[in-house]
């Protein structure tokens, strides 16, 4: 089964928006194996934006993501990567579609609550950052056989 990371950015957990994004979230059927709140390192924050160095945002981008904690979680279930991209929506949340969590909750480029991992590959490298394996929880969810035909 396909696993994301997800994180709620500082702005999220100032705002009191965690437990809103973890519904939304849960209620498409997606199914929680780690979740932690922490504070990102400026190493493992040039780490995950790696692909962003030398680009005229970048340092505010670091500064803000390591400005307070965030809740870094990870969710499983069928097609998982683009089924959060598609529940985030777009990186600029003027231009998110009302419904997504960026187009009803955020305004701004630079606070735009939540990440989730772009790809299949992203999310495992990006799990490997954030996670160790024995943070992991492999269950049963009886639930399940009510979402997955
Ligand atoms: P993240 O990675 O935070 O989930 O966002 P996205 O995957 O949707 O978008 P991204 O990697 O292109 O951008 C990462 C992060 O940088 C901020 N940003 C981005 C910014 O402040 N100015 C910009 O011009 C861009 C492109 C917002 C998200």
């Amino acid at each position: 089964m396909q696993r994301t990371l997800v994180l709620v950015k500082p702005d999220g957990v100032q705002r009191g928006l965690v437990g809103a994004i973890i519904a939304r979230l849960e209620g498409r059927g997606l199914k929680l194996i780690g979740l932690k709140m922490m504070r990102i390192t400026k190493d493992v924050a040039s780490r995950h934006y790696v692909e962003h160095q030398g680009k005229p945002f970048y340092d505010g981008l670091i500064a803000f993501i390591t400005s307070g904690p965030v809740v870094a979680m990870i969710w499983e279930g069928r097609e998982a990567v683009s089924v959060v991209r598609s529940l985030v929506g777009a990186t600029d949340p003027l231009k998110a579609a009302p419904g997504t969590i960026r187009g009803d909750l955020a305004l701004d480029l630079g606070m735009n609550l939540i990440h989730g991992s772009d790809s299949p590959s992203r999310a495992q490298a990006e799990i490997t950052l954030f996670f160790e394996s024995n943070e992991l929880h492999e269950y049963e969810r009886t639930a399940d056989r009510w979402i997955r035909e």
